[in-house]
Formats: C-alpha cells, sequence, structure tokens
C-alpha cells in the first residue's frame, strides 16, 4: 500500500518499482488538475524526495533537539519538545543520527517509490467532483482546491436558506479563500468556527473541515442534536486556509507546509500558523525563511493569515474555534506560546477530554488531550493562541489521524474512520461553546439506586467564556413521570468539581435528572445523556438488590474453558495473578482479590506477543446461574486490550448470555474498545433474552487475523436481582395501586383476607386509609 508505511512491513519491491514506472509515465502526461501551468512555481515538475527517509527520533533533551534538527531537511510532526518526533532525513545521514545517540526508527527508507506511487494514483483518478473516484462519494478520497470549491457551491445550491458560501480573502496567487456558513438561527446567535489546511499537507485535516459541514447540513431536520445545535448557532468551515500550497502539495511537492511567499532569497513560504500576531516572535518559530515553522516578516504578513485575523474581526459572536491540523491524534488547547497554563486550563481540559472520549466511542481511535507547550512543544504566533488571547475565543487545534504509519500520505481508506471521529468532537465543541460552559461527570451516570438511599456522584463544571455564579450548580430531579423538577443544590470541592446527589426515592421510583449550571455568559446550561439532546434527562431506579451469586476467581467455580470452534493456539483464558506487559494488566481488577481469568500469561520480563491471543478463539463460559427473576441484572470488570503490536484494531471480543443453559447465545457486547485498562459492565439479562433458570455467560477471546496482539481478562463477575418488595395494596396484582383495588377492598368489606392490610382481622375504614396512601403507587423491579 503506498503511504509512510515502516520499512520493514512494506510491499514488495517488484509493486513499488512498478508504482514508480507509473508515477514517471504519468509525469509526462500530467492532466491539468496536478500541474497548473497559470500559477508559476507549481508548473515546476514534481518532487519527490527520492534518497530521503523518515525516521523517528526521541528527544530527550535540547542539546539531542539540536542534533536532530542540524541533521534534518524536514520536520514532520513538531513535536520538538520531550518525546518522538518524525523527521525528513536524506538517507544517508540517518546513521549520523544513531552516533548522535538517537537511536533513530526508519518509518519509510525511501520516501522516493511513496510519493511518487502517490502522485501516480492521483494523476490517474483524474478530476471529477461526485464521478470522479471508484466507489463513488465526495469523501472517498483526498480533493483538489477546484473540486472543493465546487463542491461548496454545490452544497448552497441544494440547501439554500441553511448553507452560504463566502470568501474572506484572497491568498498570494490570486485563489479566493473560502468558507460555507450553516444555519438556521436567528441574527445575532453566537457561531463556530471550524477551519483547516493551514498547513498545505495536511490533507487528513481537509477533509475533516469538510466532513464537518456535510454532517451540519445532512444532520439538520433529521438528527435532534444537529437541529438543536443550528437552532441556536450558526457554524462556519473553511476548510482550506492555505490554498497556494494545498495547490503545491497537490500538482508539485506533497509534503509542502507552508504558503507560497517568494522570500526573495530563493526559498518559498511562511508558516501561517506562526504568524498570527499574539504573542508573534516567541518561542517555537523560525526567523530562518527556509525553516518549516518560519515565522515571517511580520504578523500577519501573509495575506492568508490576515483574512483569517479580519474574520475574526469581523466576527465577535464567536464563542468556540477548532483549527484542524494533521498528524499526530492530539486535542491541544492553549497555551501554545507558554507552558504556564491558562487561567481557564480546567475548563479547557474538561472539553478537550470530552472531546477524546467522543472520538474514542465512534471509533476506538486513541487520541491524546492537553495544553499545546506541554503536550507538543511550545510554538509561538499560532492561530489558538490569537484565537484565545486575542480574542477569547476558546480555540483548539486537533492533531487529526494518523500517529505515523503513514502521515500526511494516509491512504483514502483511513478518510472515513478519520473524519468520523472528528465530526462527533466537532459536535461537542459546538454544543459546549455555544452554551459557554462544560458540564462532565466524571464517572457513568448511576443507572440505579437502593431504595430509600441517595446517590452521591461528582461531576466537573466549568465555564468557557465567562464565570460560573456562586450557588448556580444544582442537580433537578422528578420522581413522576410528568411535572416539575425540584432544585438540590451542589456543593463545590474545588478546582470546578462538584458533588451532586440523585435524591433518595422509595422502591420501585424512577428518578428523572439532569445537572444545570448558571453562567455569567450564555445563562443557564444544563447536561444530557450523550449524544447531546438538549432535552434528554438521566434516569436512576430506585430498587432493592440481592445478590446471587459472585466470583472474584480466588477459587475454582465451575467455569469452562475451551468450546467447539475454539482454534487459539496461545494466550487460551486461565485462571491466574496477572504478569503484566504493555498489553496485559499487572493486577486483577480493584477489591477482587488477586486471580482473574486471563489470555495467557507470560513469566515476568517477557515480550508483550508471548503470551496473547494466537490463532483463534478461546471461549470461558460461566457455570449455571437461576435468571428466572425478570430483574436478573449481570455485571462484571473486563480487561481488553487490541491496539498494541502490529496490526490494530483487527480482532474483537463478543460476550454472549444464554438463559437456556448454553443451547443459544445473545451477544451483551462485542468489545472493540481499547481500554487497556478494568472496565466495568452491567446488563439487565431481560433486555437481551427471556428471563429462564439456567442463565450463562460466555466470553470469547480472538485473534482472527496474524499478527495483532490480543490481550482479554474478566474479573469480579456478579449476577444479583434488583426488585421491589410486592405492595400489599396493589389487591389484583396489576402492578398500580387503583380503582379497581379500591373496588377488591370495597367487596371484602367486614371480612378478611387480603384486603386486611393492616392485619387486624377485619377488612375496615384503617386497611382503606392505608389503600388510599398509597394510591399510584407502582410496582417497580
Ligand atoms: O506546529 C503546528 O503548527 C501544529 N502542528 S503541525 O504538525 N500540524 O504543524 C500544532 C499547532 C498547535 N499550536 C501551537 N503549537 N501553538
Ligand atoms: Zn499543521
Amino acid at each position: 500500500m503506498p503511504g509512510f508505511v515502516r520499512g520493514t512491513a512494506r510491499g514488495p519491491q517488484a509493486l513499488v518499482t512498478l508504482l514508480a514506472r507509473v508515477a514517471l509515465l504519468a509525469a509526462v502526461l500530467l492532466p491539468a488538475a496536478l500541474v497548473d501551468e497559470s500559477r508559476g512555481a507549481d508548473g515546476d515538475a514534481p518532487v519527490f524526495h527520492d534518497g530521503k527517509s523518515v525516521v523517528r527520533v526521541v528527544i530527550g533533551d535540547a542539546r539531542s533537539l539540536r542534533a536532530a534538527l542540524a541533521l534534518a531537511d524536514d520536520v514532520l510532526t513538531h513535536r520538538l519538545a520531550v518525546g518522538p518526533v518524525d523527521l525528513v532525513v536524506p538517507s544517508e545521514r540517518v546513521a549520523l543520527l544513531g552516533k548522535a545517540g538517537l537511536a533513530p526508527e526508519v518509518l519509510v527508507a525511501d520516501l522516493g517509490p511513496v510519493l511518487r506511487a502517490d502522485f501516480a494514483r492521483r494523476a490517474a483518478r483524474g478530476e471529477g467532483g461526485e464521478g470522479g473516484v471508484a466507489g463513488g462519494g465526495f469523501f472517498a478520497d483526498f480533493r483538489t482546491n477546484d473540486e472543493i470549491n465546487a463542491w461548496l457551491d454545490g452544497l448552497a445550491t441544494a440547501h439554500p436558506g441553511l448553507a452560504s458560501v463566502f470568501t474572506i480573502g484572497t491568498s498570494l496567487e490570486g485563489r479566493p479563500i473560502r468558507g460555507v456558513r450553516i444555519t438556521a438561527a436567528p441574527e445575532g446567535s453566537p457561531g463556530v468556527l471550524f477551519n483547516g489546511t493551514q498547513h498545505a499537507r495536511e490533507w487528513g485535516a481537509t477533509m475533516t473541515t469538510l466532513a464537518v459541514a456535510d454532517a451540519l447540513v445532512s444532520g439538520y431536520g433529521s438528527d435532534a442534536r444537529v437541529t438543536a445545535l443550528l437552532s441556536r448557532a450558526w457554524i462556519d468551515v473553511i476548510p482550506v486556509v492555505n490554498p497556494d500550497g494545498y495547490q503545491h502539495a497537490w500538482s508539485v511537492d506533497r509534503l509542502w507546509r507552508k504558503n507560497r511567499r517568494d522570500n526573495g532569497d530563493g526559498t518559498f513560504g511562511v508558516d501561517l500558523n506562526r504568524n498570527w500576531a499574539f504573542e508573534w516572535g516567541g518561542g517555537g518559530a523560525s526567523t530562518v525563511t527556509s525553516d518549516a515553522t518560519y515565522r515571517g516578516p511580520a504578523p500577519f504578513s501573509e495575506p492568508e493569515s490576515a483574512a483569517m485575523r479580519d474574520y475574526f474581526v469581523a466576527h465577535p459572536e464567536l464563542a468556540g474555534h477548532i483549527d484542524f491540523h494533521a498528524y499526530s491524534q492530539l486535542v491541544l488547547h492553549p497555551w501554545g506560546y507558554t507552558a504556564v497554563p491558562p487561567a481557564n486550563d480546567a475548563a479547557f481540559q474538561a472539553l478537550g477530554d470530552e472531546m477524546r472520549d467522543s472520538i474514542a466511542r465512534t471509533t476506538g481511535a486513541s487520541y491524546i488531550a492537553g495544553p499545546i507547550a506541554s503536550t507538543l512543544y511550545v510554538a509561538s504566533g499560532s492561530a489558538v493562541d490569537h484565537a484565545w488571547g486575542a480574542h477569547g475565543v476558546p480555540s483548539w487545534t486537533i492533531e487529526v489521524r494518523d500517529r505515523g504509519a503513514y502521515g500526511f500520505v494516509m491512504p483514502q481508506s483511513e478518510i472515513a474512520p478519520c473524519i468520523a471521529e472528528n465530526v462527533a468532537a466537532a459536535l461537542d465543541l459546538a454544543d459546549a461553546t455555544v452554551d459557554a460552559a462544560v458540564i462532565r461527570l466524571a464517572g457513568m451516570a448511576p443507572a440505579v439506586a437502593a431504595a430509600g438511599e441517595p446517590v452521591p456522584f461528582e461531576a466537573g463544571v466549568h465555564a468557557l467564556r465567562g464565570a460560573l455564579v456562586e450557588g448556580g450548580v444544582r442537580l433537578r430531579a422528578r420522581t413522576a413521570p410528568s411535572g416539575a423538577f425540584g432544585s438540590f443544590p451542589a456543593s463545590a470541592l474545588g478546582d470546578g468539581r462538584f458533588a451532586f446527589a440523585v435524591p433518595a426515592a422509595p422502591c420501585g421510583a424512577t428518578t428523572e435528572w439532569y445537572l444545570e449550571a448558571d453562567a455569567t455568559v450564555g445563562g443557564a446550561v444544563r447536561t444530557a445523556p450523550l449524544p447531546r439532546d438538549p432535552l434528554a434527562t438521566f434516569s436512576t431506579e430506585s430498587v432493592e438488590t440481592a445478590g446471587v451469586f459472585g466470583d472474584t476467581f480466588e477459587t475454582a467455580l465451575g467455569w469452562t474453558v475451551g468450546a467447539a470452534g475454539d482454534t487459539a493456539t496461545a494466550g487460551l483464558w486461565t485462571r491466574d495473578e496477572p504478569v503484566g506487559t504493555l498489553a496485559q494488566p499487572e493486577n486483577d481488577s480493584p477489591d477482587a482479590g488477586l486471580r482473574c481469568y486471563i489470555t495467557g500469561n507470560a513469566l515476568p520480563g517477557q515480550g508483550i506477543g508471548v503470551a496473547d491471543v494466537d490463532g483463534g478463539a478461546t471461549t470461558l463460559v460461566s457455570p449455571v446461574f437461576d435468571g428466572s427473576d425478570p430483574g436478573t441484572w449481570i455485571s462484571y470488570e473486563r480487561w481488553y486490550s487490541n491496539d498494541r503490536g502490529s496490526a490494530p484494531n483487527a480482532d474483537s471480543m463478543p460476550v454472549s448470555v444464554s438463559s437456556d443453559g448454553g443451547a443459544t447465545w445473545t451477544l451483551l457486547e462485542d468489545v472493540v474498545e481499547n481500554a487497556n485498562a478494568w472496565v466495568r459492565r452491567e446488563f439487565r439479562v431481560a433486555d437481551f433474552v427471556a428471563p429462564g433458570a439456567a442463565l450463562r455467560v460466555r466470553f470469547v477471546a480472538r485473534d482472527l487475523g496474524a499478527g495483532s496482539i490480543v490481550e482479554a481478562g474478566v474479573d469480579d463477575f456478579r449476577v444479583v436481582v434488583r426488585s421491589c418488595p410486592p405492595i400489599a395494596a396493589d389487591l389484583d396484582g396489576d402492578g398500580v395501586v387503583g380503582g379497581t383495588d379500591l373496588a377488591a377492598l370495597l367487596s371484602g368489606w367486614g371480612g378478611s383476607g387480603a384486603a386486611d392490610l393492616d392485619g387486624s382481622g377485619t377488612v375496615d375504614a384503617a386497611d382503606l386509609a392505608v389503600l388510599l396512601a398509597a394510591w399510584g403507587a407502582v410496582q417497580g423491579g
């Protein structure tokens, strides 16, 4: 496959050579889209960086950083603090990096064939909107300036009144810098900006911003959350801030980063993301014209960044912003120019965490959320700092896929997951910044409560633009299915953390609740369960819980390993004290003794792949339990890891339940979440199978492809029954105390039996009083 495939994993050399020949041929017969003669330097012959390697080195200190930079031709990930950074170096200098003690890991031995193959592929596909790509769809492939402009126009034409295109300025070479506004909100509403492609080579970011526009337009009127968002805010999308650089990356140099400024000394390009005014000229920006991070001669010296400056000035209603980049999988917030955290760092971090979690929920991808300067490196004069520092607009940089396997030359197959996960993050950002506050539960929302007991829990509550009103944070709850919500004030724990409690309720009651906070900007904000639906509530059922079975796997309680169809040759389920590796836990789940079920146990110090699952499936089946009560719940702690090693995310772990002793199975969950941690999961059996006396649960860990690392664990397995004692006054047993029960009591008047609710021996006025006191009570369970 083309792209930044690791040297060792690269496809057959013959194929590479063939692709290189195709590329040469294509370079002679180039279609107009790839070489634009009228654009001066873009008429240059393509460059393919032959004889250069991509290497990853780990920077330890300022000395190793200087050594790396002295040898590098280009820096791909700009992670110039301590940590890994991907560099382009002439292949013959790789050894010098080794001599400098930098232990280079070669990601691409020779860029030439990779970039030629990529170029040939694009040249062969030709230009054209939706029709230009086999398999169809605008998002099936990366898109040229012309294709993007045509798509934006098409969007506005197809959705008049919802989408309209605009131009914020003109590039050095005269290309319009265009955007699309999507809104159904009244004039004067707050707005959010998503932009991409300040950096020409970051095509995953280009497609991501376009996909945000697409999701908004297609979600309006069909998706409750998108409809609610567009009814109270406008969203602007500027997909290509740097159209000249983008054209250059398409037609001449796939790895071009900067704009196309002629610096007058034989070098080209200013790094637009070092050219913004706020703290321009500080650390992490270069004064050397040939450098990838050249800051330019003055703040906003470039028409592209100046157009963005003017855009920010012209839109004081802007409430939030994401500047999309590639690659590294990071969710970054200010500051970039200093490692000193911004005043509202906790709010930034909470929303960054929310976006990171949405990304993981959508595709399973792991992104890291944090402040730029301490997560990445100090860099001054960037968009995020200017947005927050000069305009008070909460602003993020998201570095989309991948983590370096392909880098900028991502295969088209990565576009779909990349845009899906980042659209999810973009919607979170838009909702939270439009509301001007973020409320984030510290854990799962409590789904059940012990009857008559409150359920305490914690959440972070942060104002994003103004401040929280003193004493203005509360839980609102009701137990009646309709009617008013009562208010239950939260207590502040400091640092934006608050203690809440779902109020106590009688057995069988369902408490509906949400959290609410008053902020000085934006007014009252409330939480909603994900995906955000502004009117949805959480609910907590009050029940009495009785344990049926519990197993912490310290002793053998009748579990079976192995089933028909199991072919795993290594990493079979075993009940043991786990020995940790990069993928397997070192300890069993908290508070559950020492042992658990684990897929194979290596000896201490052995490698990650020594005892993981290989060669197929291994099955773990529980003993039989009584699950005939409709209030039966199953819960367990599980571990799953399939994102370490060479072929990540290729497998899953289905967990199933049976109520007929194992004859037929129904899926409870198919685990793909690479928590690399113990996660408690809980299910009401009746939501999956009819209750039955022969309940069993089954865990299937498997390695279906070759080469991926699969490690799984199960611990602290519990079966409980959650129910409420029968209500005596529900005489006809229909689950509600009402008119039919009253009739039953009156017909037994003066006698004895079930209607003798107080046990006095006679059905009389005292029993009538008991029944009336329970009027309307509902049997829960
Ligand atoms: O260096 C950049 O401009 C961005 N990374 S990239 O590899 N896409 O070039 C990160 C920008 C984050 N913002 C600041 N560092 N201020
Ligand atoms: Zn970038």
